[in-house]
């Protein structure tokens, strides 16, 4: 059963494990939310995700919520291809970026932050080959 995600078009938190799951290479099941006309709100999914937002990963049934979480899910479950560096001081290294998308400050990283600095980058091949898909 490929891994389902809930998720919308305009948020970055979506955009984030989108991004993650591309990165690994992973089937996936897309369940497209509308923020907009307020889909999130929908009891059924409330049940999935209290909070009534995007995203949300179910995985064989089992549900896991907040982005940040769900990437780290994905990367321990799936070691394929990892997110984050072996080795010790890389990881250090790179820790900054990961908290600094943290499911707190998701969408509020300084403009100094790691984070955006990536995210503004030119060459991100990963968001081009997604929305390329849709
Ligand atoms: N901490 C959560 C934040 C999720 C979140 O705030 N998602 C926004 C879009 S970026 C959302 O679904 N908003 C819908 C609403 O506020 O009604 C995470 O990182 O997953």
């Amino acid at each position: 059963m490929p891994l389902k995600l809930y998720h919308s078009t305009t948020s970055v938190c979506a955009m984030k494990v989108r991004l993650a799951l591309e990165e690994k290479a992973l089937a996936w099941e897309s369940e497209l939310l509308s923020l907009q006309r307020g889909d999130q709100h929908d009891p059924a999914y409330l049940k999935l995700n209290p909070n009534g937002v995007v995203p949300t990963l179910v995985d064989e049934g089992r549900v896991v919520i907040e982005s940040t979480l769900i990437i780290e899910y994905l990367d321990e479950a799936f070691p394929q291809a990892p997110l984050m560096p072996s080795e010790p001081y890389r990881r250090a290294l790179a820790a900054p970026i990961s908290s600094s998308s943290r499911p707190t400050s998701c969408g509020r990283a300084s403009p100094a932050s790691p984070i955006r600095r990536i995210a503004s980058a030119s060459a991100f091949p990963s968001s081009r080959a997604w929305r390329r898909r849709r």
